[in-house]
């Protein structure tokens, strides 16, 4: 099946492009990996603000605990060396939330990885 990236926008060496589908948190590295890409993963304040002006809704982010709750990681399962969290997040609400969205405010949250989000891939 085709997928056609019709958002994009390039930041320093590196590409955040989106399909502007929704789907969950799994789908969305399925869909990136289908590309050699990985999920968006803001690494400063200059690719958060490209991210958030991108789109219009919240976007899954390539960051979770899965691993160790309350220890957020990025896909490579290194440790954060920036985050851009919300006030009164990551709060693991109902303890089920190890994935993360950014917010159309810019900062992040914790929510479901199973709840469905934009899909933003990086190159
Ligand atoms: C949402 O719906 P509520 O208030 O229980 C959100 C949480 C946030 C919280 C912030 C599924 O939880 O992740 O931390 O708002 N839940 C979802 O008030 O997005
Ligand atoms: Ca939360």
């Amino acid at each position: 099946k085709w997928v056609t990236f019709s958002l994009g926008k390039q930041v320093g060496k590196k590409l955040f492009l989106s399909n502007g589908e929704t789907m969950t948190f799994d789908k969305v590295k399925a869909l990136c990996a289908q590309f050699q890409a990985s999920v968006a993963t803001p690494m400063n304040q200059a690719e958060n603000t490209v991210i958030q002006n991108l789109v219009k809704e919240e976007a899954f982010l390539g960051i979770t605990d899965e691993e160790t709750e309350g220890q957020f990681v990025d896909l490579t399962g290194r440790r954060l060396t920036y985050t851009n969290w919300n006030q009164g997040e990551p709060n693991n609400a109902d303890s089920r939330e190890d994935c993360v969205v950014l917010l159309r405010s810019g900062g992040w949250n914790d929510v479901p990885c199973s709840s469905s989000h934009l899909a933003i891939c990086e190159f």
